[in-house]
């Protein structure tokens, strides 16, 4: 990957030095052009059917946005996808109002309009999908990758692998389906969602719950859950909502998966994206053993091994050496289903043979690999100013997902003061995992049921069913974020709520 970059920085020097002459001040004080990224449509082939879909453009005709090391994210987004939308870049801590998320301040983006961004980005691997109705099923989604100095003095050859659940049904048909409505009523209810206390008043803003009490307890009952206490979990857990057409690695299946050209004995960064939205996979590199180094971008303590848990929304940085010559299938498999999707890294001379697409049923995801990591990069030791419990309730008949009993968008924010270490308990009294996201803030995993850990830094993580899990992060961050569930399907029925600074003013 160092050699696209240094031909950039060589290209950049070189345009700079021929206009030197002319304009010394302007150039020397100059930022790069930005970059930009274009909001799209284009055909995909899936199961031998053409497929209409979204697509998010880089400047080098690649998806997504790639940084290098100390680049800012100068990004100009051109809307040119025929709808509205607004794109949300996972993970990454931009100020409140650059993070791509439809608060009343900042609406969707015309078709035909051109946004600009700029900020200082994190290193790692991250993503971008839309946050606007549900396009991020229709694969508005591309790779966030933000090189780092140390990563690159690693010289390994990265490979991307974005994975994808992928239906030739409209989104709203799918949800009209989960909820028993029409496609109409879906429709509705998923431009709900952008109402986003845009209809609260003053007077709900003075009901918002202070954030500093140890409670918050639901405020209605969980509609049809028989709450049986922990370890009911193997009863009737629920997986897979939604019943796909096909898994996409990198936009392809195992029919015609991608081969990614490697050398022999290379040296590989495989860089993992669920960006799925309502799968979860395990991470199966086969007969290669890989080390676990980064998680959703942040750094921990390597995990080596060949299977790996990989929660919506979540990324994996796996460092992979391979011992020979050959072909090596890194397959996600999907957690309760024999379906699988994946790609190849192969040396030159090396045959390959197709891989199907059908597979043993896969164990659920689980904390398997949640309770071995450690951050590399802890949150300093410090006590919580405010403790606060989460609580994710629903079910799927009636198919509705919610916090602390309420739907979004009529939810009471939770609010902060910058400066505050905030640790959140989510308990989870569903018999579903939830993929619990927080914007515009790395927390650290420092408790599992219970079980104190030093555990990995990151922006999403998963609560498995009837289980408990602890989070700390610092308020550094003023403004309005959002906290929900990954599954689009949950956070669209409600599994959604905000958090708040004082002094925001909305
Ligand atoms: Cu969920």
């Amino acid at each position: 990957m160092s050699k696209p970059f240094s031909r950039r920085r060589f290209l950049r020097t070189a345009v700079a030095a021929s206009v030197l002459p002319i304009f010394p001040d302007a150039v020397r004080g100059a930022p790069p052009a930005p970059k930009r990224l274009v909001a799209g449509t284009r055909m995909l082939e899936v199961n031998g059917r053409p497929a209409k879909v979204f697509g998010l453009t880089g400047p080098d005709g690649r998806p997504g946005i790639h940084l290098a090391a100390g680049e800012r994210f100068r990004v100009e987004f051109a809307n040119e996808s025929g709808a509205r939308t607004l794109v949300h870049w996972h993970g990454q801590l931009p100020p409140w109002t650059q993070d791509g998320f439809p608060w009343p301040q900042t609406p969707p983006i015309a078709n035909g309009a051109v946004e600009a961004y700029d900020y200082l980005p994190i290193p790692g691997t991250y993503w971008m999908h839309s946050h606007h109705d549900m396009q991020e099923q229709s694969l508005m989604t591309a790779p966030l990758i933000v090189h780092s100095a140390a990563e690159l003095r690693e010289d390994r050859q990265d490979v991307v692998l974005m994975l994808h659940d992928f239906t030739f049904r409209t989104p709203e048909e799918v949800l009209a389906g989960l909820t028993g409505t029409s496609v109409a009523a879906a429709q509705a209810m998923a431009q709900k969602t952008e109402q986003a206390s845009a209809d609260k008043d003053d007077a709900d803003v003075t009901e918002a719950r202070m954030v500093g009490m140890e409670g918050g307890a639901p405020r209605m009952a969980m509609p049809g859950m028989a709450v049986s206490g922990p370890g009911g979990m193997q009863m009737h857990m629920d997986l897979n909502d939604v019943h796909y057409d096909a898994f996409l690695a990198n936009d392809r299946t195992l029919a015609d998966p991608e081969i990614a050209r490697v050398e022999r004995g290379g040296r590989i960064r495989l860089r993992v994206i669920n960006g799925a939205s309502s799968s979860q996979f395990w991470i199966d590199l086969g007969d290669l053993v890989g080390r676990v180094v980064a998680t959703d971008g942040h750094p921990v303590h390597p995990v080596a091994g060949s299977r790996f848990p990989l929660a919506m929304a979540q990324r994996l940085d796996i460092l992979i050496d391979l011992p020979r010559a050959g072909a090596f299938p890194i397959l996600a498999r999907l957690e309760g289903g024999g379906r699988q999707t994946g790609i190849l890294l192969a040396t030159a001379d090396a045959s390959i043979s197709r891989i199907a697409e059908s597979a043993e049923v896969a164990p659920p995801v689980d904390h398997s690999l949640e309770a071995r990591l450690m951050a590399a990069e802890p949150l300093p030791p410090r006590s919580a100013d405010i403790v606060q419990t989460i609580v994710l309730g629903g079910g799927m008949k009636p198919y509705a997902w919610s916090i602390n009993g309420e739907y979004w968008p009529q939810v009471s924010p939770l609010m902060l003061t910058k400066g505050q270490r905030v640790e959140i308990n989510l308990v989870n009294r569903t018999m579903m995992a939830h993929p619990i996201h927080l914007h515009g803030h790395a927390f650290q995993v420092i408790a599992i049921d219970g079980r104190p850990i030093q555990g990995a830094v990151r922006d999403t993580v998963l609560v498995m069913p009837m289980a408990r899990v602890r989070i700390a992060f610092d308020a550094d961050n003023p403004g309005r974020w959002p906290l929900h569930c990954h599954n689009l399907y949950h956070a669209i029925t409600g599994m959604m709520t905000e958090f708040r600074y004082q002094g925001i003013i909305i």
